[in-house]
């Protein structure tokens, strides 16, 4: 029977293979080249790691192995994790995703010393530091670092221990963070993993809210497939590689992956922008008009913020996902007063950045490379709308959707053998002198 571990079988000798003959045909070839500014500047736009999984393109966005986000907004989680590793989108009764799924089932059992650790956090710790602390303290699971400490494991099967590190916490991080949510929250006791249930489901069902309609079950699939990956240079997906790169296992990667995402520039923006939203409508006590959202666009830019939301380092066009959102919203409930601010958000800001930016050049400080909507602007009010009211969660959620982005990277780049990660860096000195 196929399964995704025999399915990388097959492939991993093909990887290793192009990248063999790329090293040997390409490996001195330049593709890219570091100026002053990129250097002071995030590394912004600077080519320097190899990613499979997914590619992020300027104009058009994220696609999955070749596919376009938006040609394949129908798969199952289960599906995007198999097509984010193998470049296939296996069926979802096929061998594989059978087997897969009866992985997550014999693997999503939380271990009690888990819940323990929650529970003894002190009242105000952020749901993000929940769960990273979560994912850290089962550290002790991991079979790489056992095998490894063995020290028997051969370098080519790396990758295996990783995988098997990457499914027991895939299947585990739902239930971790419903946890989080009924606990910090105070929604009553917890919910167990249903066998038998897709992932999407089973991560709407322990959360616990009302989905008489089953297509709050449908925005977790959606949800956890949109925020899955998004190629390698971004925050939480590079720090993960570069910790894996060093031989910390996936435990160790993860948990600092995800304390990037927690970050207000990257994963805690959704967070802000719906804090954003409902100040809006409360202001306006209702869905406000356009000229009003225009104000208090203004209003955020002159106090030296930032419309959260908005703007992305690679993207340049309106980011697929929120496109993406936008039609759920647009078909289930486009007379929600907060998903109609979204909404009508999204007519007016990119046209503010616009003349804002405009401004800021005049004044000599630099233009605002992109106007448009990235994924977090219209997330929160879909998640609003079903009563998922807590806005420090949904960091949460973005988190249990990039593991599944950040472990096929890590085992991707384990397969492949990628080095340890160690860029050099040149002082201010070096810089005045050149
Ligand atoms: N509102 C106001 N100013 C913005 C802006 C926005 N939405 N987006 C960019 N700018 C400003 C930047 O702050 C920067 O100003 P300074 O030079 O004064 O520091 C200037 O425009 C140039 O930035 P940029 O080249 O356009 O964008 P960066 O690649 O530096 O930053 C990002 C990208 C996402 C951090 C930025 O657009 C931003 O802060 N957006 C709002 C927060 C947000 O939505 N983050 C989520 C991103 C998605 C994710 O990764 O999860």
């Amino acid at each position: 029977m196929a399964t995704l571990q025999s399915k990388l079988e097959e492939l991993v000798p093909q990887w290793r293979e192009t990248r063999s003959k790329l090293l040997k045909d390409k490996g001195n070839k330049v593709i890219g080249e570091v100026t002053v500014e990129q250097a002071f500047g995030g590394m912004r736009s600077v080519k320097g790691m190899i990613c499979d999984t997914s590619v992020v393109d300027p104009g058009s966005g994220v696609s999955f192995r070749g596919k376009p986000l938006l040609d394949i907004q129908d798969l199952y989680p289960e599906q995007t994790f198999c097509l984010l590793l193998t470049g296939e989108v296996f069926p979802m009764d096929s061998d594989v995703i059978k087997n897969y799924q009866r992985e997550m089932d014999r693997r999503a059992q939380v271990p009690d010393y888990v819940f323990n650790i929650l529970e003894a956090m002190p009242s105000g710790s952020h749901p993000m530091t929940m769960l990273s602390t979560a994912i850290l303290a089962m550290q002790k699971e991991s079979t790489f670092a056992a095998e490894y400490a063995t020290g028997k494991m051969r370098k080519q099967d790396y990758w295996l221990y990783t995988l098997d590190d990457s499914l027991n916490l895939l299947a585990k991080v739902p239930g971790i963070a419903a946890a989080i949510y009924r606990l910090v929250y105070d929604k009553g006791g917890y919910i167990n993993w249903t066998a038998g249930l897709d992932y999407g489901a089973n991560y709407a069902n322990m959360l616990g809210l009302p989905d008489p309609t089953g297509t709050f079950a449908d925005l977790m699939r959606l949800y956890l497939h949109f925020h899955s990956d998004h190629e390698a240079g971004n925050v939480s997906a590079n720090t993960c590689h570069t910790v894996g790169s060093a031989l910390s296992d996936a435990y160790y990667s993860v948990s600092a992956g995800l304390n990037g995402l927690a970050g207000p520039l990257h994963g805690l923006a959704n967070q802000e922008c719906i804090a954003w939203v409902l100040e809006l409508n409360e202001k306006y006590n209702g869905t406000p008009t356009e000229d009003q959202i225009r104000d208090m666009a203004f209003e955020t830019l002159r106090a030296g913020q930032v419309i959260p939301g908005y703007g992305h380092a690679v993207l340049r066009v309106t980011d697929p996902r929120f496109t993406g959102f936008n039609t759920f919203g647009r078909k289930h409930f486009p007379e929600d007063p907060v998903f109609k601010t979204v909404d009508n958000v999204f007519k007016v800001v990119p046209k503010v950045l616009e003349a804002y930016s405009a401004e800021r050049v005049k004044e000599g400080r630099g233009a605002i490379a992109n106007f448009w909507p990235n994924v977090d602007a219209g997330s929160g009010a879909l998640l609003y709308h079903y009563g998922l009211t807590e806005q420090s969660y949904y960091t949460v959620l973005f988190s249990v959707s990039r593991s599944m982005g950040m472990l096929s990277q890590l085992i991707w780049n384990r397969a492949v053998g990628t080095a340890l990660t160690r860029p050099k860096s040149v002082s201010m000195k070096y810089v005045a002198d050149m």
